[in-house]
C-alpha cells in the first residue's frame, strides 16, 4: 500500500493540538536525524509543550554533541502518554528497534521522513524521497505551523541539511535545499559555526586511522577500484573506534577515475561493508548480491563466518565484474 501524503495544513494542527510529544528518529544519528528531530522538539517547546527526543542510541557521535541543546533523552517515562509520536528522518519502525514499542503508545503517530518508505505505519505521513534532507520537511512543518523559526532551530535544520547533502554536492541536492538553506541564513543560522564543528572537528584517532586504511588502500580495475579495510588491530593501534571508520570510504571514491570504493569493517565473526558509487557505477546491486541494499551511491551489506580476505576477494570480484558489465553496455 502506497503512502499517501497529508498536507502540511493537516500536519501542523495535528502538531499544534498535541501537548506532550516524543520525537523519534534513526539509530546511529547523523547531522540530519539530529538537526530534524531537535529543531521540531524546540519549536514544540516554544509553543509552551513538553516534548523530546526519545533516541535509539546511547549517545550522540561527538560531532554533533553541540547540537544537543537538552533535547535529547534515552528515557522512555520522560513521557508516559505521549498525545504524539513524531518519527523524523525515519520511516520504518525497524530504524528505531528498540523504541518501535514505545513509538505506538502515542495517541497520534505521524511520520516526516525523505526516505523511500514501503508501507504506511502512522495515523499522518508526509514522507517525500525528493527531499534532501528530512530538515528540509520539518521547516516546511514548522513554517505550517507558522511558528517562529530562531537563530538555534536554524542552525540545527541547516546542520541537517549540509549533513544529509554532502555539504550541497550530492546528487540529491536540489533547488528547494539551497532555497531552505537561504532562508536559515536569513533566520540567523550560525554557518561556519556549524561547519567547524561538523567537518573540522576531527579527533586525532580517527585521522590516524584514515591515513593507516588510505596507506593500505589498493587500486584494482585500471583505478576503477578503490578498496581498503579497518581491522580489530587497527583500532586497538590508533586508540580508535570503528565509528571513527565513518568517512572513509567516500575518500576512497573522491579518488581521480576510482568509480566504486569498497571498505570492509571487520568485527568479530562478521565483516561490515560499506560501498559508495560515482558516475554511472551502481553499488546497490553489487550489495544485493550479499544480502545488502541500500542506494545506488550507497549501499551496504554484512557478510557472516568469513575471514577477511575471502570478503575482501569476494567484493572485488563483484565490483569488477560490474564494471567490467558497464563498460560492455555503455549505453545502459
Ligand atoms: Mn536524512
Amino acid at each position: 500500500m502506497a503512502i499517501i501524503n497529508n498536507t502540511w495544513e493537516e500536519i501542523a494542527e495535528v502538531l499544534k493540538k498535541a501537548e506532550k510529544v516524543l520525537v523519534f528518529t534513526h539509530q546511529k544519528m547523523d547531522g540530519d536525524a539530529v538537526g530534524s528531530s531537535c529543531a521540531l522538539v524546540r519549536v514544540l517547546r516554544q509553543m509552551g509543550k513538553e516534548a523530546y527526543v526519545l533516541i535509539e542510541d546511547d549517545e550522540l557521535a561527538d560531532n554533533l554533541k553541540f547540537l544537543n541543546d537538552g533535547y535529547c533523552t534515552t528515557d522512555e517515562h520522560i513521557i508516559e502518554n505521549p498525545d504524539l509520536c513524531v518519527c523524523a528522518d525515519a520511516s520504518e519502525l525497524s530504524r528505531f528497534p528498540k523504541r518501535s514499542s514505545k513509538f505506538k503508545t502515542g495517541k497520534t503517530t505521524m511520520c516526516i521522513d525523505h526516505h523511500l518508505a514501503k508501507e504506511p505505519f502512522c495515523d499522518y505521513h508526509y514522507v517525500d524521497s525528493q527531499a534532501a534532507a528530512a530538515s528540509v520537511l520539518v521547516h516546511h512543518a514548522i513554517r505550517a505551523m507558522g511558528a517562529e523559526i530562531d537563530k538555534e532551530t536554524a542552525s540545527l535544520l541547516f546542520a541537517g541539511i549540509t549533513t544529509d547533502t554532502g555539504n550541497f554536492q550530492y546528487s540529491n541536492t536540489n533547488e528547494d535545499a539551497f532555497l531552505t538553506a537561504a532562508e536559515l541564513a536569513k533566520a540567523g543560522a550560525d554557518i561556519n559555526h556549524i561547519s567547524v564543528q561538523l567537518y573540522e572537528n576531527v579527533s586525532l584517532q580517527k585521522m590516524r586511522l584514515k591515513a593507516m586504511a588510505m596507506e593500505n588502500m589498493e587500486l584494482l580495475a585500471g583505478g576503477k577500484l578503490a578498496m581498503t579495510a579497518v581491522t580489530q588491530q587497527m583500532l586497538k593501534d590508533c586508540s580508535a573506534r570503528m565509528i571513527d571508520a565513518e568517512g572513509i570510504v567516500s575518500e576512497l571514491r573522491s579518488i581521480q577515475g576510482t568509480e566504486i570504493a569498497i571498505l570492509l569493517k571487520e568485527d568479530t565473526d562478521k565483516i561490515f561493508v560499506s560501498l559508495r558509487a560515482k558516475g554511472d557505477a551502481d553499488v546497490q546491486k553489487i550489495a544485493a548480491k550479499f544480502g545488502g541494499g541500500g542506494h545506488v551511491k550507497a549501499s551496504g551489506c554484512t557478510l557472516n563466518h568469513v575471514s577477511l580476505k575471502e570478503a575482501r576477494d569476494g567484493l572485488a570480484e563483484a565490483a569488477e565484474e560490474a564494471l567490467e558489465a558497464m563498460t560492455e553496455s555503455p549505453e545502459e
